[in-house]
């Protein structure tokens, strides 16, 4: 009895001592981090900060677990579109359309700025006006993809939150689009200093997630695109009748909820949906990656981090620049429930600006 109690109580023991060192055992990228960003940052203002997003996140993706792809999603758009700076969560107004407006954001999930929100509220609760929307965003694209099964790696901290969102045009001009060829999104990736091996890397997050109709019947109508498998083609002639159908279907077709490295085999079988997935396949500067990744997902899951990791700190606000948004879809000044706080922060960051 007394040898099993102590047993026990070592499994107990050594069961804190893990849940206590679950931070240090997460993957560090190995790409640099800009000034004023960094992996304490929350550590004494909020230092349950992680624990309460995983926690609200795990009841969220237990009720559906596709929000695990809008929130990534979300944290990719908010990057490309003027840096990752909670731009993308402010609400535009019909005078003055935000980056929401812009067609390619018609398609992100609503319920992804909700649980942003969720989260902003939450975490204030216990913390205090300090923890940035653009922080959560990432974090929460982080968590979306150790659920879902993938890594869990270290998100460097301290983005604040931008003052103004992009326009529709800028927006248009960042995300690339389903039908961009390889040779296109490299030029559109190197302007964020994002290499071949990170386009490869990157794409991977779709190996979770939907597509609609919209950004491949191209590849159906009004023939079949040579390069697709013809039972594939198939298929998605099913889900998508006509040129204009509504419809969507799945972005992985191996394991479309699971963020694990199948999408990259999907693309050795010619089987990937948009023509910015297949042709990373097709073109030999992205081939070997591509077939790379597919036999061994440990080396995609680092450069997934890395690439991740490098696209969370694009043109951050850090220091005094920004704000720190009580709610992440109105800046500061706009916010009725905060006059009070906000003159001398606008300040600061027109000053800075
Ligand atoms: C490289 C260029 C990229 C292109 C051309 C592209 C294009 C697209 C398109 C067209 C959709 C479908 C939208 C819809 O029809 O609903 C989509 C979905 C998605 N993308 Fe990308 N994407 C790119 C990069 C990325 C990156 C870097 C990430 C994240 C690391 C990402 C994550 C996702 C996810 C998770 C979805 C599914 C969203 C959902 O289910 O709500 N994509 N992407
Ligand atoms: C990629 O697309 C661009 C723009 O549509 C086109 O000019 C170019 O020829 C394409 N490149 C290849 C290799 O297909
Ligand atoms: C698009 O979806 C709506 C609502 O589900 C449906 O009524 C409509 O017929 C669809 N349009 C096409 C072209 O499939
Ligand atoms: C945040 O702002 C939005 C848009 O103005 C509003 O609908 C929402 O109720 C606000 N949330 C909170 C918690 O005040
Ligand atoms: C014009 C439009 O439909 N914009 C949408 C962009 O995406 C967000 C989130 O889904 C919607 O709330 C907007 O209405």
């Amino acid at each position: 009895m007394a040898g099993l109690t102590s047993f026990l109580s070592l499994v107990f023991i050594s069961s804190l001592f893990l849940a206590s060192n679950a931070r240090a055992s997460e993957v560090k990228p190995s790409v640099p981090i800009v000034k004023g960003l960094s992996w304490s940052f929350y550590d004494s203002s909020c230092p349950k900060l992680e624990s309460i997003v995983r926690k609200h996140l795990n009841k969220v993706f237990n009720e559906d677990i596709g929000q695990a792809a809008g929130l990534l999603r979300l944290h990719f758009h908010d990057c490309f579109v003027q840096g990752c700076d909670g731009s993308i969560l402010l609400d535009g107004s019909a005078s003055d359309p935000s980056e929401q407006e812009a067609p390619p954001n018609l398609s992100l999930r609503a319920r992804a700025f909700q649980i942003i929100d969720e989260l902003q509220e939450l975490v204030q609760k216990q913390c205090g006006r300090v923890v940035s929307c653009a922080d959560l965003t990432a974090l929460a694209a982080r968590d979306s993809v150790f659920l879902s099964g993938g890594p869990e790696y270290s998100v460097p901290f301290g983005r604040r939150d931008a003052l103004n969102f992009a326009t529709i045009e800028t927006t248009l001009a960042n995300i690339p689009g389903p039908n961009d060829n390889t040779s296109v999104l490299l030029t559109r990736l190197a302007t964020k200093n994002l290499d071949a091996t990170d386009l490869v890397a990157l794409s991977g997050g779709h190996t979770i997630g939907i597509g609609h109709c919209a950004g491949f019947t191209n590849r159906l109508y009004p023939t079949r695109d040579p390069i697709m498998d013809e039972t594939f083609f198939n298929n998605l002639k099913e889900i998508c009748p006509s040129l204009d159908s509504n419809g969507s279907t799945v972005l992985d077709i191996r394991s479309p909820n699971k963020f694990d490295n199948q999408y990259y085999v999907d693309l050795m079988f010619r089987q990937g949906l948009f023509i910015s997935d297949q042709d990373l396949f097709m073109d030999s500067r992205t081939r070997d990656s591509v077939t790379g990744f597919a036999l061994d997902e440990e080396l995609f899951f680092e450069e997934f981090v890395n690439s991740m990791t490098k696209m969370g700190q694009l043109s951050v606000l850090t220091g005094k620049r920004g704000e720190i948004r009580a709610n992440c879809s109105v800046r500061n000044s706009k916010n009725t429930k905060l006059s009070y706080v906000v003159e001398e922060e606008d300040e600061a960051a027109h000053y800075e600006l």
